[in-house]
């Protein structure tokens, strides 16, 4: 990539935790991948005139602005970046589509299925047109969790058998927490069940290679009322004296059947006291087994039935060596990434897809696939755990 490289202009809607995260791929993506396309980081956009400047400085944006509409109209402007509450993806993804911008929408799609299903029939009628959209589940892109994916598709643990993931997070253990905008079905869409849950549900469909069929489900939520946040946006500020509700889920636990008639069993929750950021996965097949813990991100664990009996147990495999996914662009092996890298990774596979005129993954039908499951979910908790068939 050099100065004669075309240009890819983006302009990132939010600047909060992922926008920081999303900021950071934008940035560093394009030094150490070999980009087809040159991305620009050229404005951010913010609600409020003064956060917005800040993050601007901060994550290196060249402008700032309040006014998505005004920006996704701009015809210097190639790709929409979105990183705000779910409530808004559908109408910023939608309108940009249509205004010929590329996507990146962060997870989960929408906060409904129909929102989800409007901006899959957008994103199919923009990539007639060649532009194209794609869903940020990151955790597709850590090497470990790629390698996982070659092994079993590979056939290296054979007929798989059995899936198990887990999301575990405790940062709502406190019941004195303050309500954020991810306590408010209305912006939230749902608790842990879509927050972190459906990055169990894409991860384990991805690594297994099969599609979630139907679930059986049940959401609980724990701490029923929190204090209110004394800025009315809420999304900082000091906890008031007022209480409010919590209209969403804090644990979310479901078994799901998969398209081989294999099951697996999910839990997502923001209760596991003591476990911070603990993705689990495990999948464990006829001839061996994998587990991937997001803790451990720069390792996966293989198990290998078919070595000699006594010499069978859990491999750490440290996945840093060049030939693994993604690893080769940053350091020697043995020198660790984070978890930043993968937004690294999705910035690299993004631009790829588009300057080659193909689609990107996760695509928008598949984060309606994953909101299809989430709601199928939602709709078994409230029929006392009936199991429940997603609609393909
Ligand atoms: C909070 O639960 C959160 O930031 C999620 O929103 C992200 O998707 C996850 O990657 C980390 O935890």
């Amino acid at each position: 990539m050099n100065d004669s490289t075309p240009a890819l202009r983006v302009a990132m809607i939010g600047h909060g935790f992922m926008g920081a995260a999303h900021s950071q791929g934008w940035r560093v993506a394009p030094r150490f991948f070999d980009l087809p396309l040159r991305p620009s980081m050229d404005v951010v956009v913010g609600r409020n005139a003064e956060p917005a400047a800040e993050a601007a400085d901060r994550w290196g944006w060249r402008e700032s602005e309040t006014d998505w509409r005004r920006v996704i109209e701009r015809d210097d402007i190639d790709l929409v970046d979105i990183v705000t509450p779910g409530n808004t993806h559908a109408e910023i993804a939608i309108a940009a589509l249509e205004a010929g911008k590329h996507i990146l929408c962060e997870k989960p799609l929408a906060n409904t299925v129909a929102e989800a299903e409007a901006m899959a029939d957008a994103a199919a009628t923009a990539a007639e047109r060649g532009v194209f959209a794609m869903v940020g589940y990151t955790y597709r892109r850590v090497p470990a969790a790629t390698f996982a994916r070659d092994l079993v598709a590979a056939g290296r643990i054979g007929e798989v058998r059995q899936v198990r993931a887990n999301y575990l997070q405790d940062w709502l253990v406190n019941a004195e927490a303050p309500l954020t905008w991810r306590m408010n079905k209305e912006l939230a869409g749902s608790g842990s069940l879509g927050d972190i849950g459906a990055h169990a549900i894409d991860l384990a469909q991805f690594i297994t290679g099969q599609r979630l069929v139907s679930v059986s489900g049940i959401l609980e939520t724990l701490v029923k009322e929190r204090p209110v946040l004394a800025i009315s946006h809420g999304l900082s500020g000091v906890a008031g004296t007022e209480r409010g509700p919590v209209t969403v889920d804090d644990v979310a636990l479901f078994t799901g059947r998969f398209e081989s008639g294999v099951l697996g069993s999910f839990e997502a929750t923001r209760f596991s006291t003591g476990r911070k950021n603990a993705f689990r996965i495990e999948v464990a097949g006829s001839l061996g087994a994998i587990s991937f813990d997001l803790e451990e991100l720069n390792t996966l664990s293989f198990y290998d039935a078919t070595a000699p009996a006594l010499e069978r147990g859990f491999t750490r495999i440290l996945v840093t060596e060049s030939e693994h996914p993604y690893a080769g662009a940053w350091w020697p092996t043995g020198h660790l990434i984070g978890y930043e890298h993968g937004f690294s990774h999705q910035v690299r596979d993004l631009v790829d897809a588009i300057a080659a005129g193909t689609q990107p993954t996760p695509s928008f039908a598949d984060g309606l696939q994953v909101q299809r499951v989430l709601d199928a979910v939602e709709t078994s908790s409230g029929n006392g755990s009936a199991w429940t068939s997603i609609p393909d």
